[in-house]
């Protein structure tokens, strides 16, 4: 097996779960090149000066923190937890969930304020702490490690803090969330002396590739034709990277206009384009935007 060529940046993401796959293809959207395969310690990047490690996710702040890995990839959860001596760098916009407070379905609680002096089973104590202590509430709390939502049922706990997504683990054990505690997401982070040292400028490479991956996320490419007569009011309407491309088409007093539409405000855009009188409008999706 190859050895680990130290000069190069050091990447640790989660070997086996649920960030694994949407992490490598991330990083293969960002243009890296390498093999990944079960079992495997660490791979090569073929085109760019940087070695992935494969490790378990609650070791990645420990790793990124004493510089053993420049750089690590993980849920911000597990941030607000450990609160590791790392830098954030980068929201990866996947891996998303929400800390939760849930209770049992049938209990009459209303309000968090009714948990005082009540037992909270989590494996986030540190976050649960934190929530109950910004609210005043008094409580107790178990700290276990897996399967909480079950604590409720054998008695162990009156509510649960954990990690929901479609929110159907919860349903499951006859539980209802009460309350929001944070939202997490993947992030990237880096050591604080690597972004200092020599490795500095790999560092800013790798970060321009991974901000043209996440900006081209939120932005989709759009072609139109318009009457060359309404084309003030569809700059008005289209808030571009900059002014649109535009070109006259073969049917004379028409133009084909092309430009890139923000993804959280793309459906009333498009309507406002067509009342405006564009049409053939064409939507597609952007691999990479380098600003
Ligand atoms: O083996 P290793 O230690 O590396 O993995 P792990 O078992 O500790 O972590 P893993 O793979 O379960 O989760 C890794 C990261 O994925 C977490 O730290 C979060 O940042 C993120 N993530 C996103 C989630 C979820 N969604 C999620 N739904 N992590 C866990 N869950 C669990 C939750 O604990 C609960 O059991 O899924 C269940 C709830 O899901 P829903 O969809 O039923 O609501
Ligand atoms: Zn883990």
């Amino acid at each position: 097996m190859a050895n680990i060529n130290n000069k190069n940046l050091k990447l640790a993401i989660q070997k086996q779960g649920r960030l694994t796959d949407e992490t490598l293809g991330f990083l293969r959207k960002s243009g890296l090149e390498f093999e990944s395969y079960n079992q495997r310690l660490f791979s090569s990047c073929r085109n760019f000066p940087l070695e992935i490690l494969y490790v378990r996710d609650d070791d990645i702040p420990n790793y990124v923190a004493s510089g053993i890995v420049d750089l690590g990839i993980l849920g911000q959860n597990i941030l607000n937890e450990e609160r590791p001596r790392v830098k954030k760098l980068l929201n990866l916009r996947y891996g998303f969930c929400s800390l939760t407070l849930a209770v049992p379905k049938e209990s009459e609680i209303k309000d968090i304020s009714e948990l005082k002096d009540k037992t909270i089973a989590t494996s986030y104590p540190q976050s649960t702490k934190k929530f109950f202590n910004d609210n005043g509430i008094p409580v107790k709390i178990v700290s276990i490690s897996g399967s909480v939502e079950i604590a409720p049922a054998l008695g162990v706990a009156d509510a649960i803090v954990d990690l929901t997504s479609t929110g159907s683990t919860l349903a499951l054990n006859d539980l209802r969330a009460l309350t929001k505690v944070y939202d997490s997401e993947s992030v990237l982070i880096a050591n604080e002396e690597a972004l200092k040292n020599g490795k500095k400028e790999l560092l800013e490479k790798l970060i321009t590739r991974f901000k043209g991956v996440l900006s081209a996320k939120n932005y989709k490419y759009v072609m139109m034709n318009a009457p060359e007569k309404i084309l003030p009011r569809i700059k008005k309407i289209i808030p571009g990277l900059k002014s649109p491309t535009v070109s006259p088409l073969a049917a004379k007093g028409w133009v084909s206009v092309q430009t890139v539409i923000k993804e959280d405000i793309f459906w009333e855009t498009i309507e406002r384009l067509k009342q405006a009188g564009a049409s053939g409008i064409i939507v597609l999706p952007i691999e990479k935007i380098i600003i």
